[in-house]
C-alpha cells in the first residue's frame, strides 16, 4: 500500500492531498535540497512550490531585483553591468524544459549492481536539519549506508517554464571576440565544496577529494550551447518571478544538460580563450569509468529516459483488470517519439500512447492501458526512444553514478 501523504487537502477533494516538497534544511532553516512528488502530479508543469531543489554551497543572500547588476567581461568588445530593468529591454524568450540533476535516480545503479534495497519512487521524508551538510559537520561522521539511507536519489527533476533572454542576444550587444572558446557563468554563492556528496555519489570514502577551498559556484560553458537560442538567462518561472530558492534575480537555463549547468544567482559572465577549472565540472559531475580514467569528462546532455508513475511497488496488490499504467519521458537531445511498455519483465514491448506537444526540452507525458487478466506476479518496464533515434538506456555505470537512464521495473501483483 502507498502511504498516506502528509499535509494540506486539495479543496473540494475530499480524498486528495497537496503534493508538497520533501524538503532539508540548513543549520540556519533555509531549504537546501528538496525532492519533486512526481506520483502525486498530473500535467506538465512542476508547480513551483513542489519545484525540486539542489544548493551546493551557502545560499547566496537575496538581492533586491533593484539593486541587482550582473557583469559580462573577459573577451568581448564591450564590457557590460547590467540590471534586470536592462534585460527586459531586450527580445524576450519563454523555454518549457525538464530539469534533471545529473544525480537523480543514481540509487538505481547500486541496485542493478545488486548493491542495497530496490529505490522507491515514493518520497519518505528526509533529514530534516542540514541535509548530507549537517550529517557531515556535526558530531560524528555518519557512515555511508546513513547517508545513502537518510537522502534516496529519486524526484531530483522537475518540468518548468522559464522566461528571460537568450543569453546569445545578450553576448552579441557586449561582442564576442572571435578567440573566446568558453562562457564562465559564476554565482553569488560561496562555500567551500563538502565532500560529503562526492562520496555519497561513488558509495566510496576512499576517493581522493582536491579541496579547492571557498569558491563561488561556477561553470565554464562551451561557446556553442552558450549561444543556443533556448540557452536563456530567466528571471521568472512558471509565470512568476523567479524564487529565491531557484536563483533569483538570474539563473542560466541550459535545456538539455543535466541541472548543474543552469547557474543560479548569476554575478559574472567571463568569455574566455580556455576552460577554467570548475570543482562543479572537473572533480564533481564527471562521467568516467573511476577517479583516474583518463578519459573522464564533464557531464552534459541528458540521455533518453522514461519512468513509471504509476503504479509504484506501493501499490501492490492490485486487482484484476484494466489499469492505466502512466509516466514521463524525456531526453537531454530533444523530444521523445516513442514510450514502449513491457509487462513481462521485458520479454514483449507495446507501444503507450505519448501525448504530443509542441516543446522539444519538455518532457512528454505517456499512458498504456493494461487489461491484467489473470492473477499472479508481473513485471513493468518502460523505455523510451528520442528523435534522435536514440533509445533507453544510454549511460552507462560511472563511479559518480550520474545521468541515470536506465530501465527502472516496478514489481506488481494482480490478485
Ligand atoms: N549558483 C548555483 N547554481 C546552481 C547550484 C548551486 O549550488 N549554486 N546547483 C546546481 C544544481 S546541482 C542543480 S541540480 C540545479 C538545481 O536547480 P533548482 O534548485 O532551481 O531546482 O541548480 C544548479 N545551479
Ligand atoms: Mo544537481
Amino acid at each position: 500500500m502507498r502511504p498516506e501523504p502528509e499535509g494540506e487537502w486539495v479543496q473540494g477533494w475530499p480524498d486528495r492531498k497537496r503534493a508538497r516538497l520533501m524538503p532539508s534544511k540548513d543549520a540556519e532553516g533555509r531549504t537546501v535540497f528538496a525532492r519533486t512528488p512526481l506520483d502525486q502530479l498530473e500535467g506538465l508543469i512542476t508547480p513551483t512550490d513542489a519545484f525540486y531543489i539542489v544548493t551546493q554551497l551557502t545560499p547566496a543572500d537575496p538581492i533586491h531585483p533593484d539593486d541587482y547588476v550582473f557583469s559580462i567581461t573577459g573577451l568581448v568588445d564591450r564590457p557590460l553591468e547590467l540590471k534586470l530593468s536592462d534585460l527586459q529591454k531586450l527580445p524576450t524568450r519563454t523555454v518549457r524544459a525538464v530539469t534533471e540533476c545529473a544525480g537523480d535516480d543514481a540509487d538505481w545503479y547500486r541496485w542493478q549492481k545488486g548493491v542495497g534495497k530496490k529505490p522507491s519512487r515514493i518520497l519518505r521524508p528526509q533529514v530534516e536539519q542540514g541535509g548530507w551538510n549537517n550529517m557531515s559537520n556535526e558530531g560524528e561522521k555518519p557512515t555511508m549506508e546513513q547517508i545513502l539511507e537518510a537522502i534516496p536519489s529519486s524526484g531530483v527533476v522537475s518540468g518548468g517554464e522559464w522566461t528571460g533572454v537568450s543569453l546569445h542576444e545578450v553576448l552579441k550587444r557586449a561582442g564576442v571576440k572571435p578567440e573566446a572558446t568558453c562562457v564562465h557563468i559564476i554565482g553569488y554563492d560561496e562555500g567551500r565544496p563538502d565532500p560529503t556528496p562526492l562520496y555519497m555519489s561513488t558509495g566510496r570514502m576512499d576517493i581522493e577529494y582536491v579541496d579547492p577551498g571557498v569558491i563561488n559556484y561556477d561553470k565554464a560553458l562551451e561557446l556553442s550551447k552558450a549561444l543556443h537560442e533556448d540557452t536563456i538567462l530567466a528571471w521568472a518561472m512558471n509565470g512568476e518571478f523567479l524564487q529565491h530558492v531557484h536563483g533569483a534575480p538570474l539563473r542560466m537555463v541550459v535545456p538539455g544538460w543535466s541541472g548543474n549547468w543552469w547557474v543560479k544567482w548569476i554575478k559574472e559572465i567571463q568569455l574566455l580563450d580556455y576552460t577554467p577549472e570548475c570543482y562543479y565540472q572537473n572533480q564533481y559531475f564527471v562521467l568516467g569509468d573511476s577517479p583516474d580514467d583518463p578519459n573522464r569528462k564533464p557531464c552534459k546532455q541528458l540521455g533518453c529516459k522514461s519512468i513509471i508513475t504509476y503504479p509504484v511497488d506501493e501499490d501492490s496488490p492490485l486487482p484484476k483488470g484494466e489499469h492505466a499504467i502512466r509516466g514521463l519521458a524525456w531526453s537531454g537531445e530533444g523530444a521523445i517519439t516513442r514510450v514502449e511498455v513491457s509487462v513481462d519483465d521485458g520479454k514483449t514491448w507495446q507501444d503507450a500512447h505519448i501525448e504530443q506537444h509542441g516543446d522539444r526540452w519538455l518532457w512528454r507525458r505517456w499512458m498504456f492501458l493494461w487489461e491484467a487478466k489473470q492473477p499472479g506476479k508481473y513485471v513493468i518496464k518502460a523505455r523510451a526512444t528520442d528523435e534522435n533515434g536514440r533509445v533507453q538506456p544510454q549511460q552507462p555505470w560511472n563511479y559518480q553514478q550520474k545521468h541515470f537512464d536506465g530501465i527502472t521495473p516496478v514489481d506488481v501483483e494482480i490478485i
